[in-house]
Order: structure tokens, then sequence, then C-alpha cells
């Protein structure tokens, strides 16, 4: 794996409607996620954190509005930029959430470099909503559909080309909270989803490998877009929108360290870490744990 690495915060709690989302890269920074990069061997460059203008009130939702769309799009487009410059200079950018809406500028930025980006969405949820299947008006339940093409114009069209992301190069996993026009897109699309079901019945290893094999056949760079919220709430209290029956702490770490060896990844986001929410920093922990598993952190 590219061992030069830029990581870039996003203190972005406006894709959705609690509190607390925008410290979450402080949280993570302060769980001692530099140290553990540079323990590994990373040469680690903080970029800091992108940032966010405030809306002058909080903005109620309208009918088929979608809440924050300027400030979403305007953080959208400069994360894009500086996802952008870092992969032109051939680093390994790390994005830290953040709801998940910072996906859409973090794909923007990304997939401009790749024929055929892949993604590997780990996630309770499919954030494949537009305005008119979303239960909530939530931008943070829309990146992936939004990526694809779906959606506002102002959001689909950050930094100048739609859609990022083909239907057949995205693999999630985890989902076990699908609104009914996400799982009509998913069945229109050809998405592969390996739901909790699937994870129960295979095995993670199973899982994350065929992952892995599909994705190597047919991308030319892998994304892994991992919300915290993807585990079990147990494992993971600090989100905003918590799902019972989710990933165990130990088969997150193993997935992270069968996507190690695979090698394929070329760049990453956690997002949807709230510290407000969280036990003691519980799920920022968490997040450092795993990235140290996906960059290379040995149990022996
Ligand atoms: N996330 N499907 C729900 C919605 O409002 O669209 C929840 C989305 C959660 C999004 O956790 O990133
Ligand atoms: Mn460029
Ligand atoms: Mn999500
Ligand atoms: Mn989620």
């Amino acid at each position: 794996m590219n061992k030069n690495m830029s990581i870039i915060g996003v203190p972005m709690d406006l894709g959705q409607s609690r509190r607390g989302v925008d410290m979450g890269p402080s949280a993570i920074r302060y769980a001692g996620l530099l140290e553990k990069l540079e323990g590994l061997d990373y040469n680690v460059d903080d970029l800091g954190d992108v940032p966010i203008s405030r809306p002058d009130s909080r903005h109620e939702r309208q009918d088929g509005d979608l809440r924050n769309l300027k400030q979403v799009a305007d953080a959208s487009l400069k994360l894009a930029e500086m996802v952008d410059q870092e992969v032109s200079d051939k680093r390994f950018p790390l994005v830290l959430g953040g709801d998940h809406s910072i996906a859409i500028g973090s794909l923007a930025g990304i997939s401009k470099h790749y024929e055929n980006l892949g993604v590997i969405w780990y996630d309770a949820h499919g954030d494949l909503n537009s305005a008119e299947t979303s239960p909530s008006g939530n931008i943070h339940g829309m990146p992936l559909a939004v990526s694809l093409g779906i959606g506002h114009e102002r959001l689909t069209n950050i930094h100048g080309y739609s859609p990022k992301i083909k239907p057949e190069n995205i693999v999630i996993i985890g989902a076990r909270s699908l609104d009914p026009g996400e799982k009509k897109l998913i069945k229109e699309r050809g998405i592969q989803v390996y739901s909790m079901h699937e994870v129960d019945r295979m095995g993670m290893t199973n899982v994350i490998s065929e992952a892995i094999e599909y994705l190597k056949e047919r991308t030319d760079g892998v994304h892994l877009s991992l919300d915290l919220d993807g585990l079990d709430p147990d494992e993971a209290p600090g989100v905003g929108t918590p799902v019972i029956g989710g990933l165990s702490y130990r088969e997150s770490h193993l997935a992270m360290e069968i996507l190690q060896e695979s090698a394929i990844l070329t760049s990453a986001e956690f997002v949807e870490v709230n510290p407000i929410l969280d036990e003691k920093n519980k799920t920022a922990t968490l997040a450092v744990g795993l990235i140290g598993s996906l960059f290379g952190e040995k149990l022996k």
C-alpha cells in the first residue's frame, strides 16, 4: 500500500439532524490516529479540516427539499478539490467524518483519476436515497445515489462531472436498514449487497474475499467508505443512526486485515463518529483500531 498518506478532516453535521458528528475528526485524532499510523511507518501529512459554512438557522425540510443543500454542496466541492490534489500527488487520502454526506466530495475528487473506481460501502444503510425516496430529507442518506448520478443536480455535478461511479463497481457490506426506494434501486441497477443475512450465512472471511475478487476483476482503484454504524451499536454507540444487529468488532477487524493483505485500496474514509453520543470516545477509538488493522497492524 502507498506509504504516503494525507489526512483530511471534514467536520460536517449538516447532512443529518443530530448535533455532534462535526466533532468526529477531532475525536478520531484525539484517539491517537497519527501516532498509530506513524507507528506503522506511514509518512503522514495531516492537512487539517475542510472549512464548513454554517447555515443561518437550522434548515427545516420543506416539500421535496434537501436539508442544508447549499452548505453540503459547498463543502463537497472543497473536499473534492483537496482529495483530487492528494491523488494527483500520489498520496493515499484518508478522510475523516463528519456525517456520510462527505462521501459525495470524496468520490468526486477521487473518481476523476480512475476509469472504473470501485467502492466498498461498509454501512448499516444503503445511502441510496434521493429527495423522492428519502424518509428524512437528510443528505447523509443519499451519497451513494448522488455518486451514481441520481439526485439533485447541485450534488450530482460536483467537481463538474457525473456519474462518479458505476453501479456494478459497488459492494455494500453490513446492510440491515434499507428503505423501499433503496431496495428498488439495488435491484434495478444490480448493486452487490452483502446484507447481515449474507454475513451470518457466509462468514466475513468469505464475504470480504468475494468482494475483493469481484472488484479486482473490474476496477482500477477501490475506495473504502466505512460508516461506523455498520458495526453493532454495542461496539459503536457514538453514531447518529444506530441499527441493532450489526457487524461485530472482530468481523470488522478481520475485514480490515483481509483488505490490507489484498492491497486493493487506493483511498478510504471513516464517517459518522459522533463523540456527543459516544461513551468515553469508544467509537473514535474503535475507528482508530480499525484504521490500524487496515494499514497493517498485526496481532503478532
Ligand atoms: N447514514 N435511510 C435513512 C435516511 O434517512 O435516508 C437513514 C440514513 C442513514 C445514513 O447513516 O449514513
Ligand atoms: Mn487532478
Ligand atoms: Mn452511511
Ligand atoms: Mn449508516
